[in-house]
């Protein structure tokens, strides 16, 4: 497990801990576990000679079937870190893409997972490993289909690429349908977001009373699931959680994601679930806010909820309590006893209020479009025409009156 730059602002044992809590995730028995700090990457290697020969030693000392580095290695790296150990060596990038090929549950899923595993292999067409395949079945890419893909030529990866995409393009227009047939109803959408194992299905699955698989497990939930909640002062609110992120979120995924991600983007409010126990918690806000950014979504107004609480001293909780207090997006609160869920609901609540507000909008009673749009984005509050212009009284979010203007504008 090397340190590289930028993995250096996290605690190397919690950075190892996490590594090996993937490696778990499919199944695999972690029988020892290195860390080295490397100065000058090897471009052949990425290793330098001792350490590659400490490798070695330990992948013989405990017949060790895999390797797993927990860095991104280059295709030539990675077949000659095999010669080198005898064994099959993964990267952390071909590890999460293994968790997600064994996770995918729905056919959006699968397809999402296999195109950001062709575009991973595309680049990587070495022939190496084989002794592993043979022990494995199903989706998972390390043997079984993804060993005769790493066979066929650039040209059929790219020409199974395209239908994947194809077909995903598809799937993504259906759900824009769904979407835009819900978003007739005036109610708000909040998102669940945050690092993977934070405790977004513990969090959705107490605020909706779901049964959603929350478990110590990394990258427990996939696909996205959405739900109605109470929320204090609204008819309903829908929530949603989703797949959780993890720092290096490997690019492919996150273009592959894209499509299921759109919930979040198109979310009245984002819930950051943060674990607030656990050392590296800052580093992992940066990866999710990174990733927030990559997919659009930093424009949301959003709620950092500070979890795991219980799992504090007395006095690291008073400490961060106090921190919270200073601000004013952050709850703090345990979803695993309930500790200041209500206060989360009401601050939620609160931002959401905040966010919308009655406008007052004239429109010519000829104007069936824009009226049309006022019904189905705001929450009407009143109305009143005299034969030519109706005036309406509509709740709209700050967002929306803009997205309003906006298409005014464009059609003036
Ligand atoms: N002590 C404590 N444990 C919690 C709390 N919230 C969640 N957990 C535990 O943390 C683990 C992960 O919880 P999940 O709800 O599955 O986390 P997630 O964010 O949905 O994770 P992924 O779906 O894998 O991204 C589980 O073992 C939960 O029981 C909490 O407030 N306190
Ligand atoms: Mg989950």
């Amino acid at each position: 497990m090397p340190d590289l730059g930028k993995a250096a602002r996290r605690d190397p044992e919690a950075r190892l801990d996490e590594a090996a809590g993937l490696a778990e995730a499919i199944g695999v028995k972690v029988e020892d576990r290195l860390h080295f700090r490397i100065r000058q990457p090897k471009p052949a290697t990425l290793f330098g000679r001792g350490q590659m020969e400490a490798i070695a030693d330990a992948v013989q000392a405990a017949e060790a079937e895999l390797v797993i580095v927990d860095a991104a290695i280059t295709p030539v790296q990675q077949k000659n870190l095999e010669e080198g150990t005898k064994a099959k060596v993964i990267d952390r990038t071909g590890l999460i893409l293994e968790i997600f090929g064994e996770r995918a549950a729905t056919a959006e899923g699968r397809l999402q997972v296999e195109l950001a595993h062709l575009d991973y292999q595309a680049g990587r067409l070495v022939r190496s490993w084989t002794h592993l395949e043979r022990q494995r079945g199903g989706f998972g890419f390390l043997g079984g289909p993804g060993e005769t893909q790493i066979e066929a030529d650039r040209r059929l990866i790219r020409d199974r690429m395209a239908k994947l995409k194809k077909e995903l393009d598809q799937v993504a227009r259906t759900r824009t349908l769904h979407r835009s047939r819900r978003q007739r109803a005036p109610w708000p959408v909040i998102a669940l977001v945050g690092y993977t194992n934070a405790g977004k299905s513990t969090l959705f699955n107490r605020l909706t009373r779901a049964d959603v698989v929350a478990e110590d497990l990394l990258f427990a939930t996939l696909d996205p699931t959405m739900r109605e909640i109470a929320l204090p002062g609204f008819d309903k609110a829908i929530l949603s959680d989703t797949v959780g992120f993890i720092s290096e979120l490997p690019t492919q995924l996150v273009a592959a994601f894209r499509a299921t991600l759109e919930e979040v983007v198109s979310a009245d409010l984002i819930l950051h679930v943060r674990d607030i126990s656990h050392p590296d918690s800052d580093a992992q806000r940066a990866d999710v806010e990174q990733v927030l950014g990559e997919i659009g979504a930093k424009q949301a107004p959003m709620i950092e909820a500070w979890n795991k609480i219980d799992l504090l001293t007395p006095g690291e909780a008073e400490r961060v309590r106090a921190e919270a207090a200073r601000r004013e997006d952050v709850v703090v609160l345990s979803a695993l006893t309930g500790e200041g869920v209500g206060a989360l609901l009401a601050g939620a609540a609160g931002h959401l209020r905040k966010e919308s507000e009655i406008r007052t909008i004239t429109l010519s009673a000829s104007d069936g479009e824009a009226i049309a749009w006022l019904h189905a984005n705001g929450e009407m509050v009143a109305q009143e025409s005299d034969g030519v212009e109706t005036r309406f009284e509509v709740r709209l979010s700050d967002r929306d009156w803009a997205r309003f203007r906006a298409r005014r504008s464009a059609r003036a």
